[in-house]
């Protein structure tokens, strides 16, 4: 059982200005500093950046100007105790990532993805952190056969290496997603993630974030994504959130639709002391669109306190009752004993 408390961290994206696939924004757009706010009365600590958003407009900067702007905003952290987590290169906004960055058809593009991304390195290490997110948003086809796959494999790991020879301290933590905005991805799950890391330049500087989500959506179980990462301790961040079934990524609060799914991924994080580890605990979830915008960050309230709770129940769960279930091999007994304990005030 870990002593260990967890931390809490935030992405700007987690506060949002309520669009969607089928409308406009519906609240005024949330500036940076007023995201900082939020993240103080909420209780985090780290925050999580896209490149452009602890750098805005980088593409136009020099690297030594963007190097600059990091290091004022680490200043600006600083300021408020605050510690950055992670930065994520955001490649597939811009219309150089259109058909994908790394495993782009277009050289050219591929180049700049990588360049790109080597900038995101010199971004994080401004701002005192050493974990580079790789969400490969659009590495991946809308049409099969517009892309090869065993290509993509050595574009995806050539991308790795050129992160990872920027700086010797720089880590990657791949988020890997099975679809969504491609049709079907190259990196769908973290057995894709960690095999990549694997025949990389240096797989000790490659490992995993998580996102509850992702998993579901691969028709996968995010406590046992979480538990293969786990046992090769790679599991460097995670992005908890909930998902009802296979549709569009929902980024619904942390146990919203499957409070005994959250229950487990606590579990398999109190098995391995992940709040030890000194990795972050991130919620990758979004305001919902009816939400007035003086209450929208009640998500973020809402998934750090049911996970809070969950930790208890983790830490109460009548464990022995449970060995004597599974010794005795009374699976339906176990059953019970689980559900008793979540419906338990
Ligand atoms: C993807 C991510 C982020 C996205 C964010 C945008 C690090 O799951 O976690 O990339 O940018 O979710 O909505
Ligand atoms: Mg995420």
């Amino acid at each position: 059982m870990s002593s260990a408390s967890y931390r809490f961290s935030i992405g700007p994206w987690n506060i949002g200005r309520g669009a969607d696939p089928f409308g406009p924004p519906v609240r005024p757009a949330v500036a940076f500093d007023d995201v900082l706010a939020a993240a103080v009365n909420l209780g985090f600590e780290g925050i999580q950046f896209h490149d452009d958003d602890a750098v805005p407009d980088l593409e136009n900067l020099s690297p030594s100007k963007i190097v600059a702007e990091a290091e004022a905003m680490k200043r600006k952290l600083d300021g408020l105790g605050f510690v950055a987590e992670f930065v994520a290169p955001r490649l597939w906004e811009h219309a150089n990532g259109i058909d994908g960055g790394y495993t782009s058809n277009d050289p050219a593009a591929r180049r700049w993805a990588i360049e790109r991304s080597k900038r995101a390195v010199d971004v994080a290490l401004a701002l005192g952190c050493d974990l580079i997110v790789m969400w490969p948003a659009r590495e991946g086809t809308a049409v099969r056969e517009s892309k090869d796959p065993i290509a993509a494999s050595a574009q995806m790991i050539e991308a790795i290496n050129a992160i990872l020879s920027a700086s010797p301290r720089a880590r990657i933590a791949i988020e890997p997603k099975p679809n969504e905005p491609v049709d079907h991805a190259f990196v769908p799950t973290i057995g894709h993630a960690l095999a990549l890391g694997a025949r990389s330049a240096d797989p000790a500087r490659v490992g995993v974030l998580i996102e509850s989500a992702h998993a579901i959506l691969a028709g996968l179980d995010p406590s046992d994504e979480m538990g293969f990462a786990l046992a090769a301790g790679k599991l460097w961040s995670v992005h908890l959130n909930d998902q009802n079934g296979l549709k569009f990524d929902q980024d619904k609060v942390f146990g919203a639709a499957n409070l005994r799914g959250a229950f487990d991924q606590v579990r398999v994080l109190e098995a391995a002391d992940y709040a030890a580890s000194g990795a972050f605990i991130g919620f990758d979830v979004k305001a919902q669109r009816t939400q007035a915008a003086d209450s929208a960050t009640a998500h973020l309230a809402t998934s750090k306190a049911v996970f809070l709770r969950l930790v208890e129940k983790v830490r109460s769960f009548p464990k022995q009752t449970a060995a004597q279930c599974i010794a005795a091999r009374d699976y339906e007994a176990l059953e019970r004993l689980v559900l008793e304990h979540l419906l338990a005030a």
